[in-house]
C-alpha cells in the first residue's frame, strides 16, 4: 500500500501506521481522512491483519483537522466534512483490527477523535490532548462528544469539551482518556509489546471480544449479555476453544 500521508510497515504481524503530514502537524484534511480509509479497507481485505499500531511523525499524534481548510466552509461542506470524518473513525472503531494509537505528541480535537477511535490509547509523557474545538467556535464533529462520554463519563467529559484545555499525558491517565504512559523512546515497544500480547490469544476470541464490547456500548445491558453469551457459545464451532482449553490442561502454550 502506498500513500502520500501514512507510512505503512508491517513488523512481526504487527502493522504500524504513521501520519506524516509535517507541514501541519499531521492535520487531518479530506486526503488524510481518505487514506486513513482506503487503508483499513485494504487491511480489513486479509485476515492476517489483526492489530494496528497508529502513530504520529514528529512532534504530533495530530493537531486536529485541518484549520486552514474549514474556515471557509458552509453548512453543508461542514456537514460533508464531519460525515467524512465519522465514517472514517467509525470504520476504525469497528474494524475487526485491534488499534492501539501511540500518541507520541499533540492529540487535539480530530487527533484525540482518532485516538478515541482506536481501541487502547497508549501516550508519550510528552503528549499533550484535549477537544480545542469550543476556543475556534466549533463542537467536536469527527464523534468526540459521543465517544469520550462513553469512554470516561459525563462530568470529565463535559469539563474536556467545554473547558477546551489541553491536559498533559499524566492527567489524560488519571482521566481514563489513556490507557497507560511512557518514556518517549519507549513508546513504540510498549505498544508492540501490548499488540504482541493481543496477538499470542486466540485470533477469533479477541476479535469477537472487541465486537461484542462494542455492541455493548450501543445497547441495553439485557442486550449486550445476550451478544455476549451468543458470541461465546459460537466460538466453539471453531478449533479454538479445544486448543486453548487443552493446552491449559496439557501445562502447554496454546497454538492458534
Ligand atoms: N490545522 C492546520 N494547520 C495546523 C494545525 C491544524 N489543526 N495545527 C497546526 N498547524 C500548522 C500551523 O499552522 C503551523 O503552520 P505554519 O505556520 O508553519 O505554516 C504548523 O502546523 C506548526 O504549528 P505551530 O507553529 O503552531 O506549532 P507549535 O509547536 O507552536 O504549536 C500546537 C503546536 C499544536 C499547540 C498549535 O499548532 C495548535 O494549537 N494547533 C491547533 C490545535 C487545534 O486547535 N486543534 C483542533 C483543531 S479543530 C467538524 C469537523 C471536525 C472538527 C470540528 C467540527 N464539523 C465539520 C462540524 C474538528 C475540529 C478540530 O480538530
Amino acid at each position: 500500500m502506498e500513500f502520500k500521508y501514512l507510512k505503512i510497515e508491517r513488523k512481526e504481524d504487527i502493522t504500524f501506521i504513521e501520519i506524516n503530514r509535517s507541514e501541519a502537524l499531521n492535520a487531518l484534511n479530506e486526503d488524510v481522512l481518505g487514506e486513513l480509509n482506503d487503508c483499513f479497507e485494504n487491511l480489513e481485505k486479509e485476515k492476517s491483519n489483526r492489530v494496528a499500531v497508529i502513530t504520529g511523525q514528529g512532534k504530533a499524534f495530530v493537531a486536529g483537522a485541518d484549520i486552514a481548510k474549514m474556515r471557509d466552509f458552509d453548512p453543508t461542506k461542514a456537514y460533508e466534512f464531519s460525515n467524512l470524518g465519522q465514517s472514517v473513525f467509525n470504520k476504525i472503531d469497528r474494524s475487526h483490527i485491534i488499534t492501539i494509537a501511540a500518541i507520541n505528541g499533540f492529540a487535539l480535537g480530530g487527533g484525540m477523535e482518532l485516538a478515541l477511535a482506536c481501541d487502547i490509547r497508549i501516550a508519550s509523557s510528552k503528549a499533550k490532548v484535549g477537544l480545542p474545538e469550543v476556543s475556534l467556535g466549533l463542537i467536536p464533529g469527527f464523534g468526540g462528544t459521543q465517544r469520550l462520554v462513553r469512554l470516561v463519563g459525563t462530568g470529565i467529559a463535559c469539563e474536556v469539551v467545554l473547558t477546551g484545555n489541553q491536559y498533559s499525558a499524566a492527567e489524560a491517565l488519571q482521566m481514563g482518556i489513556v490507557n497507560k504512559v511512557t518514556e518517549p523512546e519507549e513508546l513504540l515497544s510498549e505498544a508492540t509489546k501490548m499488540a504482541k500480547a493481543i496477538l499470542s490469544r486466540g485470533t477469533n476470541a479477541i476479535q469477537q471480544a472487541k465486537r461484542v464490547i462494542k455492541l455493548g456500548i450501543e445497547d441495553s445491558m439485557e442486550g449486550g449479555l445476550y451478544q455476549e453469551k451468543a458470541t461465546f457459545s459460537s466460538l466453539f464451532n471453531t478449533q479454538e476453544p479445544k486448543e486453548g482449553l487443552s493446552a491449559f490442561l496439557e501445562k502447554r502454550k496454546p497454538n492458534f
